[in-house]
């Protein structure tokens, strides 16, 4: 039970996503603010789930569930509408409560209901974690995973060298990495030269018509995005205006246009460079030292026309796995495209039950442990506490 000074309310659901929002509204106060703003013919007493009104005055807002979780501790469940929201907390704001943000209260309320911090801190990462298999490779480190590691080496502190658990937790950290992108998502650029069929890439794997595609050199300018879920990350795919010289001079508009995919190339998990495999003009190779890049060769149905081998013989399908030709428009080769992705980032076969951590502050520790020269006693103790 949260132990609270003052009464807070807090929307728990993300807004304009769902058709049912859930509004927590805890604290001393919380009973008597209640009563004010909720009608209904039943009592409401600790684990009751009660059907009601929320109504200002003789004005009803909405129809709602309310549901007490503690004496002062109630949950109400009223429709997602972003309006409708807005006008139940402004009621519970005018009689004393105090809108603060979601994190923060679950991030309390979690810390008095769970054992362990980290409990506690899986619990509310799981809240927005992109994919099932993010959820699970959170709920793994509540009993087992990170967990269970830092307590067996606690258990044998004084008989492990610190070297080795060192290397333990740098081995952590690196899969952590990897972890992060099955639990919050990655976001991949498509980039490349104009009309090299990037936003043609970009609808086939949105599976419509999402972004103009024309013969015209110049045709995206601001960026625009689709999400798919490439089993088990969830994937924002960014298509971007077309990199080129010679565009970047003509216009103030192109040379911004031109301006934000450079800065997306800086700020994201992998490049999509798309050329088109059919130009007689070569395009140099993104230049990106801290990102992956996929070369993708795309046209390839347009290789017999134009006389060259077909894309099975052709040099780009070698053994080289950064670098693949399909076909945007054909539907050919997406994937192969979407199994190098998975590959590139390290995804396939993740071992879910392993431990990894998901907090800065989790890495921070383990980061701390590998920096120091004594016994890591009281830094692995920090990760439960
Ligand atoms: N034959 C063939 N044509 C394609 C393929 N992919 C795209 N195209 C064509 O190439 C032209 C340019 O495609 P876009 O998707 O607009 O190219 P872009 O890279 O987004 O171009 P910009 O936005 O100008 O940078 C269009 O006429 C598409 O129909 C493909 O796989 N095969
Ligand atoms: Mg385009």
């Amino acid at each position: 039970m949260m132990l609270m000074k003052k009464t807070e309310v807090a929307i728990l659901t993300v807004r304009g996503m769902s058709a049912i929002a859930s509004v927590a509204l805890a604290g001393p106060d919380s009973h008597e603010i209640l009563k004010k703003v909720f009608r209904t013919g039943q009592g409401i007493a600790k684990g009751s789930v009660v059907h009601g009104w929320i109504v200002d005055g003789g004005r009803i807002i909405d129809e709602v569930v309310v549901g007490c979780e503690e004496d002062n501790e109630f949950m109400i469940h009223c429709h997602g509408n972003p309006l409708l929201l807005d006008q139940i907390v402004k009621r519970l704001q005018f009689y004393g409560a105090a809108l603060v943000d979601a994190d923060a209260f679950l991030s309390r309320k979690y810390r008095c209901d769970s054992s362990s911090v980290i409990e506690a801190e899986a619990k509310l990462a799981m809240r927005k974690s992109a994919t099932l298999a993010g959820a699970k490779i959170l709920q793994s480190q509540i009993n087992g995973g990170l967990s269970a590691w830092a307590q067996g080496v606690l258990g044998n502190i004084g008989t492990v060298a610190t070297k080795e658990i060192q290397e333990q937790c740098e081995d952590i950290l690196r899969r952590s990495q990897i972890a992060k992108r099955i639990i919050e998502g990655v976001r991949i650029v498509i980039a490349g030269p104009p009309n090299s069929g990037k936003s043609t890439l970009l609808n086939c794997l949105a599976g419509q018509e999402q972004v103009i595609v024309s013969d015209t050199a110049g045709t995206t300018r601001d960026w625009v995005s689709v999400t798919c879920l490439i089993d088990p990350i969830r994937v924002e795919f960014i298509d971007t205006a077309g990199l080129d010289d010679e565009l970047a001079c003509k216009d103030d508009i192109e040379r911004a246009a031109q301006g934000i995919t450079n800065e997306l190339l800086e700020s994201c998990d992998l490049i999509l460079y798309v050329r088109d495999i059919s130009a007689d003009s070569y395009w140099p190779a993104v230049d990106s030292t801290h990102t992956p890049v996929l070369s993708v060769y795309n046209k390839c149905d347009l290789l017999q026309k134009c006389g060259k081998p077909a894309a099975s013989e052709h040099q780009f399908q070698a053994s080289d796995s950064r670098t693949i030709s399909i076909s945007a428009k054909n539907n050919i080769g997406i994937d192969l495209l979407s199994r190098s992705i998975l590959d590139i980032l390290d995804v396939c076969d993740f071992d879910m039950n392993r431990p990894v951590a998901f907090t800065q502050r989790q890495c921070a520790i383990l980061s701390a442990i590998t920096k120091t020269d004594s016994i890591p006693e009281e830094l692995l103790s920090n990760l439960f506490f």
